[in-house]
């Protein structure tokens, strides 16, 4: 019997577990143990239209856990509810802290599936409990609510999805400013892509402020948000809303196990370099940008390969895709692309927030996707 553990409860942790039950169902010789802080999984990227009061209700936004490993017997499978604080790569274990404290958990495997986190407050991401998320959501639910104005700050697809969120919503009623440091949104998509994106944000009255970095922050008496510009103006806000700043959840991995950025680095197979039966999926993953796609297929393939590790055969070689992306501009509209090929409207609005109850997200957490 193998023990294999995985560190983080969420798409990229939850895929690799189900997918790995699964393979060994029937020979019954492995098991799975999955910890993680959070007892529910966040859909996280609905959190550009959570943040608007009355659009995306709690129960379509946080999955939980349990309910989808209910189909393995006793035996294969073990939720710990807790945290890695460190790792002990010789001796082939992790410090766990929970409400019991500190425990030692001893593997034969690891995964390494935590993730990343983002700089600011806003609830972009998961926070450590699904509690805490979801009060740190409701949170800026109601400060959405109350602000006249709002500043969003960073042009990369967050920013540019939350703005036009922000902005189909109340831009007739509220300021919505996006401030960008580039002289386009999206950087690095074609430029039809930026261009399209631009027109939809003036279409909902965001105003764009271009080639401008936000160089200080101050929080006023009053509860607003005064932000120095780099032109040397100042502007207040009743909101402010940061978009950059993505930290991989890597404090508990040895440093001689990451790159300079903080992400875990592995081989062409995802194996962990410089470690011994240690793999790394998602965003916590220096293989690939942080996203979902990426973080699910890499789980499928560390699957794959650790099923033919265990069995002594040769690993598979993991492919990175090609270029895509899709950017919702309010709740009608849309632009991305896929390699150069601009992606139309109607494609994007259909899949974005594929739907926080969408069949596939639920397969995904429930282990029904095959
Ligand atoms: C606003 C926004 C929108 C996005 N939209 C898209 C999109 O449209 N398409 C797309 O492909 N991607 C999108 N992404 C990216 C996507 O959210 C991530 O790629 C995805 O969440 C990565 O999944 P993951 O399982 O690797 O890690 P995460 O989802 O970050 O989960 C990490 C897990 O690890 C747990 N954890 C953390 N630390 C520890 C620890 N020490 N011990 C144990 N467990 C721990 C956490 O609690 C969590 O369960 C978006 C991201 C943001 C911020
Ligand atoms: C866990 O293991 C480490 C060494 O790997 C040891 O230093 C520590 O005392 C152990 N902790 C507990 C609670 O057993
Ligand atoms: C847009 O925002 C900038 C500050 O970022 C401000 O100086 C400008 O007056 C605003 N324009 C409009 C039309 O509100
Ligand atoms: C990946 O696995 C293959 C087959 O087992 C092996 O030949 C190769 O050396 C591995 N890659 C690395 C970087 O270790
Ligand atoms: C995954 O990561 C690669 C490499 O960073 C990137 O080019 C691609 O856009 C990402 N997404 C998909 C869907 O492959
Ligand atoms: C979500 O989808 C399931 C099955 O498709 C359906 O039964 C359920 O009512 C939906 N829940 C919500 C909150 O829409
Ligand atoms: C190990 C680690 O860095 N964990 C962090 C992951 O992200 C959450 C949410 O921001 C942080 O609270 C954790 O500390």
């Amino acid at each position: 019997m193998k023990t294999i553990v995985i560190l983080g409860g969420s798409f990229a942790g939850l895929t690799l577990a189900h997918k790995l039950l699964k393979q060994h169902a029937s020979t019954g010789d492995v098991k799975v143990i999955i910890v993680s802080p959070n007892t529910h999984v966040y859909w996280n990227l609905a959190s550009v239209r959570a943040i608007i009061p009355g659009q995306i209700p709690d129960e379509k936004l946080f999955q939980p856990i349990a309910p989808g490993f209910k189909q393995y017997k006793a035996d294969h499978f073990e939720f710990v509810l807790g945290k890695a604080e460190s790792i002990d790569v010789a001796g082939k274990k992790v410090a766990v802290s929970s409400a019991t404290g500190i425990n030692n958990l001893s593997y034969d495997i690891l995964v390494l599936a935590t993730g990343s986190h983002t700089k600011a407050d806003a609830p972009w991401k998961g926070r450590d409990t699904y509690e805490e998320t979801r009060d740190v959501l409701h949170d800026y639910q109601a400060k959405v609510k109350k602000a006249s104005s709002i500043v969003v700050v960073g042009s990369g697809a967050t920013g540019v999805e939350t703005s036009g969120e922000l902005g189909f919503e109340y831009g007739k009623t509220k300021k919505i400013t996006l401030i960008a440091s580039g002289d386009h949104v999206l950087e690095g998509t074609p430029a039809s892509v930026s261009k399209t994106a631009t027109n939809l944000l003036k279409k909902v009255n965001v105003n764009l402020t271009l080639s401008t970095k936000v160089v200080g922050d101050a929080k006023m008496p009053d509860g607003r948000t005064e932000l120095t510009l780099s032109s040397g103006q100042k502007i207040t806000t009743d909101l402010y809303l940061p978009t950059i700043g993505l930290v991989p959840n890597s404090s508990y991995v040895p440093a001689d196990l990451l790159n300079s950025n903080g992400f875990v680095v592995v081989d062409n197979n995802l194996s962990v370099k410089g470690a011994t039966d240690v793999w790394a999926v998602g965003d916590v993953s220096s293989i690939q940008r942080a996203q979902i796609v990426n973080a699910t297929k890499q789980a499928d393939h560390a699957a794959k390969n650790i099923d033919l590790a265990i069995k002594g055969q040769p690993l598979l070689p993991y492919k990175v895709g090609g270029d895509m992306l899709a950017v919702p501009v309010g709740r009608k509209a849309g632009t991305g692309h896929m390699g150069s090929w601009k992606l139309p409207s109607f494609m994007i609005v259909m899949r974005i927030i594929p739907g926080p109850n969408s069949s596939a997200f639920r397969a995904q957490i429930a282990g029904n996707l095959q």
